[in-house]
């Protein structure tokens, strides 16, 4: 594992980038820190409501015994979201999909600036704070920026509750396999912003290093993943990964 913390990107990264055709990039929430929302964990601020910490009141516990708490806490981050716009980081990775003729974007991020960017067909392992979700028939909702959340289930009546996956809950169908079979197929993966403490989205750069995949992890901070990864540039994403691009351009330097 090497670690980069000045200017330029290694050659062995610059070589890879130029090369591969099947690129995995794997998002936490520090992808989205640049964009003024709150991470989970270090990085700055992190998820506080009434002072109660994030997985308290992001519980399936909560969603139990109090939903009304749960949806007025993801009312108040839809509110905010409402104004955030995607950062350099966000954009970067919404080009890359033209650039690589196989590309993957997994996120555990509920937040949507990725589609806002510009990616398309994201894998969002962890749901979406934009849609709703039946706690009966399973029926989602797509909840509009301009608009509040359906009251009741329209097909059998029941309650809804955030399209999200909470701890010890289940990811939705289908969303981790497509992860894991673009993690066993790719040949150089990017994990950004993530803490990669949170299973199973933290066991994907582990599968494309037993694929044989180049890693390359960006963040501030050292991760448990850090040590998996063959290159760590220590940086804020909005930075490092526009400067991925600049330096790969040919006549660069
Ligand atoms: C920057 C930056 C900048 C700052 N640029 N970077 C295997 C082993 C052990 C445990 C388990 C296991 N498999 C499953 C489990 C249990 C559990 C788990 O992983 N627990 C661990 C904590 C030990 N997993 C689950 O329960 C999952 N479900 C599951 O596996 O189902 C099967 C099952 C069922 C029953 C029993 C057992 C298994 C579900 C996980 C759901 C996670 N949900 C949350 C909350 C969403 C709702 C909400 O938003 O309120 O999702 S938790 C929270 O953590 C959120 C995130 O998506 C997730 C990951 O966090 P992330 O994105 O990594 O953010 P941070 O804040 O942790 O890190 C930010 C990083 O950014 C930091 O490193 C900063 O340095 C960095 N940063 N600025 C780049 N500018
Ligand atoms: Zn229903």
């Amino acid at each position: 594992m090497q670690t980069i913390a000045g200017r330029s990107i290694p050659d062995k990264l610059r070589e890879r980038f130029l090369g591969a055709k099947s690129v995995l990039v794997v998002t936490g929430a520090g992808v989205s820190a640049e964009s003024g929302v709150p991470t989970f964990r270090g990085g700055g601020r992190t998820a506080v409501w009434k002072g109660m910490p994030f997985d308290v009141i992001s519980s399936a516990s909560m969603v139990e015994h109090n939903l009304a708490a749960v949806w007025e806490w993801f009312d108040y981050r839809r509110n905010l979201l409402r104004e955030l716009k995607p950062n350099p980081g966000h954009k970067e990775i919404a080009r890359w999909q033209e650039r690589f003729s196989q590309f993957t974007l997994v996120t555990q991020n509920i937040d949507g600036l990725h589609q806002k960017a510009g990616s398309h067909d994201v894998i969002e392992l962890h749901g979406s704070i934009w849609r709703a979700r039946c706690m009966s028939c399973q029926g989602r909702y797509h909840i509009p920026e301009n608009a509040t959340c359906p009251a009741a289930c329209m097909e059998c009546g029941d309650r809804l509750r955030p399209d999200v996956v909470l701890f010890g809950e289940l990811l939705p169908a289908g969303a981790f396999e497509r992860a894991a079979e673009a993690a066993s197929q790719s040949e150089l993966c990017f994990v950004v912003g993530t803490s990669g403490i949170v299973y199973p989205a933290a066991s994907l750069p582990e599968m494309a290093k037993a694929a044989g995949a180049y890693i390359c992890e960006v963040n501030p901070e050292r991760t448990p993943l850090s040590d998996l990864c063959d290159v760590v540039l220590t940086g804020k994403a909005g930075e490092v990964l526009p400067r991925i691009s600049l330096e790969t351009r040919k006549g660069y330097g």
